[in-house]
């Protein structure tokens, strides 16, 4: 079922998400609702809090379209276990924040450990727009948004202009 997406300025954006402690049926279902929603977007990836449940989960799919088969990946608990000194900037963009893009940078490649949908744990290196990816979703489940990193002037720009697509979302 695919599920609403909130829109920054929101609390639940703001919010550090709880570990999840087990694997029930309904946090597979939880996740299997939030890749429906992501790739509905579109989008490349997605944190529980997008969907206003602050659990420790994420969704993500990078694999380009035509090029590579899809990959979907769920990750419960997700933790960055080393992270290269070499940055990279990408124009990040944000389910959350519509139509607003900007330059970030952060380490190139990442290491994550993650918990698997059958329990288990695994661990993976991340490049490219994978690794930009998996740290924006974690960012997510920490409170942080990618207009964090901007200077204040320009994230408080975006955020008005998302109060004003809230106001005329409201109005219908
Ligand atoms: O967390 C989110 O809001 C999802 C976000 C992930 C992301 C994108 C780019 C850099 C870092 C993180 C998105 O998916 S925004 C939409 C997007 O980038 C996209 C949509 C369709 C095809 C390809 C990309
Ligand atoms: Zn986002």
């Amino acid at each position: 079922m695919k599920r609403p997406i909130l829109i920054h300025p929101d609390p639940r954006l703001k919010k550090v998400c709880a570990e999840v402690p087990d694997l029930t049926d309904a946090m597979r279902t939880l996740a299997d609702d939030m890749l429906e929603t992501m790739y509905a977007a579109p989008g490349v990836g997605l944190a529980a809090p997008q969907i206003g449940v602050l659990d420790r989960l994420i969704v993500l799919d990078c694999a380009k379209e035509d090029e590579e088969s899809p990959r979907p990946l769920v990750m419960f608990n997700p933790k960055i276990v080393s992270a290269s000194d070499e940055t990279n900037v990408y124009e990040e963009g944000c389910l959350s924040i519509p139509d607003q893009y900007a330059e970030v940078t952060r380490p190139k490649v990442v290491e994550v450990e993650w918990m698997n949908r059958d329990g288990n744990a695994e661990r993976e290196t991340f490049d490219g727009l994978w690794a930009t990816c998996v740290q924006h979703e974690i960012d997510h489940l920490d409170g942080k948004l990618f207009i964090d990193y901007l200077k204040p002037l320009k994230r408080q720009m975006i955020t008005r202009k998302m109060q004003k697509l809230k106001r005329e979302r409201a109005r219908g």
